[in-house]
C-alpha cells in the first residue's frame, strides 16, 4: 500500500513542474488605439506584456526586477488563493513594502488552482499605465472539451500617464470625485483585430476585463455561447448570448462555430457608460472585432441595436452553479457589514469609504505588523483604525454584507478568496438600476429573495447601484487580505478594508522571505511594528496616517463645488479687473495728463 502511494506522490510530483520567468520592468512606448503613442509599463522591454500559462499544480516563479527609474511597483496575482504564501500576494503595504526603483523581488508559490486569472501592479496606482496581462492555468481534467481556446482581453485606455490623471482626479477642483474618463476601450490591447476560426469546432474563449474602470458588455452576433467557468470556478455549461464583465472579472465561454467559411462575425463590446461622468465626442464605447471565418471576406462593424448600454440584458452570474456542486455554507459565525458611501473630507477632496474609514495605508505592511506583533496578533488596534482591520477566527464561517449608498456600481474584489454570492439586489438586467429612483436598499436579513442550493461563487463581483450583496466564505487561509472596488479610482480614494485572517496560524505557518525584507530596507520603510511603525508599543498608534478630518456639518459635495467656484471666478474677477481696468485706466491717464487735468 505504502508503495503504491509513493508510486502515486512520483506521477503527481512527476507531472507539476517549475515555470520561471525573468521580469525586468521598464517604460516602453506604445500606440494600441492608433490615436496616441504613450510612455507604458513594458516587461523586457515590450508591451503588450506576456501572457502568463502554467498547468494547474506548477510552481509559478517570478522575478521581478523594478527597472522604472522613477517609481515603486508589486505584482498581485489576481485570483490566486496563496495558501500559505500571503507575503506573495504583491499588495503594497499589505502583504510586502513597495519595490523601489533598482531592486528586485522574487514571487514563488504553488498553483493549485484551475482557469483564467491576471496578473497586475498593486503599488499606488500603477496598473493603468500598461501594467496588467492575463495569467492562464490549464487543467487537463478541465470537465469540457474543446478545439483550441483563445485568451481576449479587454481594458479601458487612457492617453494621459495616471500621474498626472491623478493629481486632477484628487484634488478640490474635483469634489465630486469623477473618475477620468478613458480615451479608448482596447481588445487584446489593439483594436479592430481578428480571432481567426475554422467551421464546425469548439472554442474556448477566455475572457478578462484587465481595465482600471469601465465595466463591458460582451457578445459575438449571430452565436449564443456556454459559460464553462467564472474567476477560475467551472460552472455547470450554461447558455448565454450576452455577458457583463466588470474590471477584474473573468469568464470562460464555450463557442461552437457555424458550418460556413463566407460570412465574419462582429464581436462586440460595449462600455458601460453609466459608469461615465460624461461622454467625449470622440469616445467611441462600442467596438468591433471579429470571428474571423475568411479573411479574405468583408469585416463587417457591428450593428448595434440599442442607444444606452442599459438596455443590453445580460447573463445573471449569480444564476451559475458550480460543477462542484459546493452547497451553501451554513449560518455565518461572523458579519462583517459595510456600507459604501462617497463624501468630502476636509481636504476638499473626494474619498469612498466602507461605513466611516476610508482605507489609508499604514506605515507598515499589515501582513509584517502580525508577524512581528506576538501574542497582540489578534488584537485589531495594532493594525490602525485607518485601514479597517476585522479580524477572522481561523474556519469560521464569515458573512459579508455590503450595501452600496452610492449611485455607481462597484465590483469588489477579495484577495485570497473566491466566496458565494448568496444574494443581490436589484439583479442584472433591465432593473438593475431601479433602486436609483428613490433612497438606497440596504440588505434586510428577514426579507430577500431565496439563497441558491448552490450558489456561484467567484472573485469580484459587481454591487448594483444603491442595492447590496451578500457573500459568504470560509475563514480558511491564514493571512492578511484586502477586500476592495477594483475601480482603482475608487481604491486610491479609500474603497478597501483589510480581513486579518486566522492570525495565529498566521504567525505559526508562514515566514517572510529574505528578499522581500530587504526591499523593505531599499525602500525606507519598516518591516516590523504596528500601523505607527512602533516597535516597542504596538498599543500606541501615535503618528499613524489617518484620513483628513470631516468636513462641519452643513457643507455639502455641492456647497464645496459652489464654494470652489465661487472663490475661482472671484479670484478671475480680480485678476480681470487689475487687467482690463488698467488698460482702461492708462489712456484715460494719459488724456488727463496730456491736458493737464487731473483724475480726481
Ligand atoms: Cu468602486
Amino acid at each position: 500500500m505504502k508503495s503504491f502511494l509513493l508510486l502515486v506522490l512520483a506521477a503527481l510530483g512527476c507531472r507539476a513542474k517549475t515555470v520561471t520567468y525573468d521580469f525586468n520592468v521598464t517604460w516602453v512606448t506604445a500606440n494600441p488605439d492608433g490615436l496616441a503613442e504613450r510612455k507604458v509599463v513594458g516587461i523586457n522591454g515590450q508591451w503588450p506584456l506576456p501572457l502568463i500559462e502554467v498547468d494547474k499544480g506548477d510552481q509559478l516563479v517570478v522575478n521581478m526586477h523594478n527597472g522604472l527609474g522613477d517609481r515603486p511597483c508589486s505584482i498581485h496575482w489576481h485570483g490566486m488563493f496563496q495558501n500559505n504564501t500571503n507575503y506573495m500576494d504583491g499588495a503594497s503595504m499589505v502583504t510586502q513594502c513597495p519595490v523601489p526603483p533598482g531592486s528586485s523581488m522574487t514571487y514563488n508559490f504553488t498553483v493549485n488552482q484551475n482557469g483564467t486569472y491576471w496578473y497586475h501592479c498593486h503599488t499606488d496606482y500603477c496598473y493603468p499605465d500598461g501594467y496588467r496581462q492575463a495569467l492562464i492555468v490549464h487543467d487537463e481534467h478541465a470537465p469540457f472539451k474543446f478545439d483550441e481556446e483563445f485568451t481576449i482581453t479587454m481594458s479601458d485606455w487612457y492617453h494621459e500617464m495616471v500621474e498626472d490623471l491623478s493629481t486632477d482626479f484628487m484634488s478640490v477642483y474635483n469634489p465630486t470625485g469623477a473618475e477620468p474618463i478613458p480615451s479608448a476601450f482596447l481588445f487584446n490591447d489593439t483594436m479592430n483585430s481578428s480571432i481567426p476560426v475554422e467551421p464546425n469546432k469548439t472554442y474556448l474563449l477566455r475572457l478578462v476585463n484587465i481595465g482600471a474602470f469601465v465595466a463591458q458588455y460582451f457578445y459575438i452576433e449571430g452565436h449564443t455561447f456556454k459559460i464553462v467557468e467564472i474567476d477560475g470556478v467551472y460552472t455547470e455549461p450554461t447558455e448565454a448570448d450576452t455577458l457583463y464583465i466588470a474590471v477584474a472579472q473573468r469568464y470562460a465561454i464555450l463557442l461552437t462555430t457555424k458550418n460556413q467559411t463566407d460570412v465574419n462575425y462582429a464581436i462586440v463590446t460595449v462600455a458601460d457608460s453609466t459608469l461615465l461622468d460624461g461622454i467625449p465626442e470622440d469616445l467611441q464605447l462600442n467596438n468591433t472585432n471579429w470571428l474571423e471565418y475568411n479573411k479574405d471576406a468583408a469585416h463587417p462593424q457591428a450593428t448595434i441595436n440599442v442607444t444606452d448600454s442599459t438596455e443590453l440584458v445580460p447573463f445573471d452570474d449569480i444564476t451559475l452553479v458550480p460543477t462542484d456542486k459546493m452547497e451553501l455554507l451554513p449560518e455565518p459565525d461572523m458579519e462583517i457589514n459595510v456600507t459604501v458611501i462617497m463624501n468630502n473630507l476636509n481636504t476638499g477632496f473626494s474619498y469612498a469609504f466602507l461605513n466611516n474609514i476610508s482605507y489609508t495605508k499604514p506605515k507598515v505592511p499589515s501582513l509584517y505588523t502580525a508577524m512581528s506583533s506576538g501574542d497582540l496578533v489578534a488584537n485589531s488596534e495594532i493594525y490602525g483604525e485607518f485601514t479597517h482591520p476585522m479580524i477572522l477566527n481561523h474556519n469560521d464561517v464569515v458573512q459579508i454584507v455590503v450595501n452600496n449608498a452610492d449611485g455607481g456600481s462597484h465590483p469588489f474584489h477579495l484577495h485570497g478568496h473566491n466566496f458565494q454570492v448568496i444574494n443581490r439586489a436589484p439583479p442584472y438586467g433591465p432593473h438593475f438600476n431601479d433602486f436609483l429612483n428613490g433612497d438606497p436598499v440596504p440588505y434586510d436579513p428577514s426579507n430577500h429573495t431565496a439563497f441558491p442550493k448552490f450558489p456561484a461563487r467567484r472573485d469580484t463581483f459587481v454591487l448594483p447601484p444603491q442595492g447590496y450583496v451578500v457573500l459568504r466564505f470560509v475563514a480558511d487561509n491564514p493571512g492578511v487580505w484586502i477586500f476592495h472596488c477594483h475601480i482603482d479610482w475608487h481604491l486610491a480614494s479609500g474603497l478597501a478594508m483589510i480581513l486579518i485572517e486566522a492570525p495565529q496560524q498566521m504567525q505559526e505557518r508562514m515566514q517572510i522571505p529574505q528578499d522581500h525584507l530587504d526591499v523593505c530596507q531599499a525602500a525606507g520603510v519598516s518591516s516590523k511594528g504596528n500601523a505607527a511603525a512602533d516597535t516597542t508599543n504596538f498599543l500606541d498608534l501615535k503618528g499613524q496616517d489617518a484620513q483628513p478630518g470631516w468636513i462641519p456639518d452643513g457643507f455639502t459635495p455641492r456647497g464645496i463645488v459652489a464654494l470652489v467656484f465661487s472663490i475661482l471666478s472671484a479670484i478671475i474677477g480680480i485678476v480681470s479687473i487689475v487687467i482690463y481696468g488698467m488698460a482702461d485706466v492708462k489712456p484715460l491717464m494719459m488724456f488727463c495728463l496730456e491736458r493737464g487735468l487731473h483724475l480726481n
